[in-house]
């Protein structure tokens, strides 16, 4: 069995105060919003998991089918050394890119990043025991702070794939790009998984699923709410909505109050007044334009090299060279 270590950047206590922090600023303020990686307790992945395998939501699968054809392509142009995901990291996708980097022959360390030190030692595990020659190193650390090192050997490629950078503000897109660039070496790489604009009708189907699955996967924030701060949350009295913002460009997640309601929040000391039909976004999900892509990975300091799409264009997946 390989080596295996995992490094943990933020324990369970801090990520309590984060989130106390966190529903303290979004709940009180004028047009109610929750950080969207609050949804990801353990049911919420497992929910977010079956959201991959309902017709309507197509990103999971476009980006298998991009990363099928083109992970030895990417292996071969990067020669990466070090594998960098963050976010996930046991999914069939990091699959393709693990085989591809040892077929190739130069990848010799995996190092998967996540806040969920649950999530992340079963994919080490899993990792580990499938891929003996790989030294996998976990590290639990949220990717919207600031990152302060990667480890691995040069060439690194950090993986962000999903779509998740789709979650991120504009602004904090930014400084998020420019925080991957700052870790990373001339010469090393950066490979982005991005939805791309299309009919809105599409769009809104992917994120309200005939079957209800992301409406339970919106609802389970209010749980992690209940669960972990002692809320009074009531998940059924809110209704899952999603918006295709225009101007934005973005999917706006929210849930609804079907009913005036007064629900109190120990954990972050805090009582919160819902008027009949107010909102909480809890999520954006922005979708890109080529040309926007390249421009703000310019702006990093990132050097666009190549360009993927599923055969329909739903999907993108660039690789950008530091
Ligand atoms: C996992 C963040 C890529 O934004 O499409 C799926 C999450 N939200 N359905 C996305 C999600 C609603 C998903 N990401």
């Amino acid at each position: 069995m390989s080596e295996v270590r995992i490094d943990v950047h933020r324990d369970a206590t801090e990520v309590t105060q984060a989130l106390r922090r966190d529903v303290r600023e979004g709940l009180t303020a004028e047009a109610k919003w929750l950080p969207s990686k609050w949804l990801y307790d353990a049911r919420g992945s497992e929910l977010f998991d079956r959201i991959t395998t309902v017709p309507e939501y197509y990103p999971t699968r476009a980006e298998r089918e991009i990363l099928r054809s083109a992970a030895p392509e990417i292996a071969a142009v990067t020669g990466m050394r070090t594998l960098v995901e963050l976010g996930s990291g046991s999914g069939e996708k990091t699959r393709l890119l693990l085989d591809a980097g040892t077929e190739h022959g130069g990848l010799r360390r995996f190092v998967p990043l996540d806040v969920s030190s649950s999530a992340l030692s079963a994919s080490v595990d899993a990792i580990a025991s499938e891929y003996p020659a790989l030294r996998v190193d976990g590290v639990v650390a949220d990717f919207t702070e600031p990152l302060d090192s990667l480890p691995g050997t040069a060439p690194r490629l950090v993986a962000f794939l999903g779509g998740t950078i789709g979650n991120f503000l504009p602004a904090e897109r930014a400084k998020f790009f420019s925080s991957v660039r700052s870790v990373l070496g001339e010469g090393e790489w950066f490979l982005l998984g991005t939805d791309l604009v299309k009919d809105a009708d599409t769009l809104v189907a992917a994120y309200d699923d005939a079957e209800g699955v992301t409406a339970e996967f919106n609802r389970n924030v209010l749980r992690v709410l209940n669960d972990r701060l002692g809320a009074d949350f009531d998940p059924a009295a809110f209704e899952h909505v999603a918006h295709w913002d225009d101007r934005h460009e973005w999917i706006e997640m929210r849930l609804r109050a079907l009913r005036p309601m007064t629900v109190t929040i120990p954990g972050a000391d805090l009582t919160v007044r819902f008027a009949e039909g107010e909102y909480v976004r809890t999520e954006i999900s922005a979708k890109f334009r080529p040309d926007a892509v390249r421009a703000e990975l310019a702006d990093a300091g990132f050097t666009l090299r190549h360009w993927w799409t599923d055969p329909e264009g739903r999907f993108a997946v660039s690789l950008s060279e530091a």
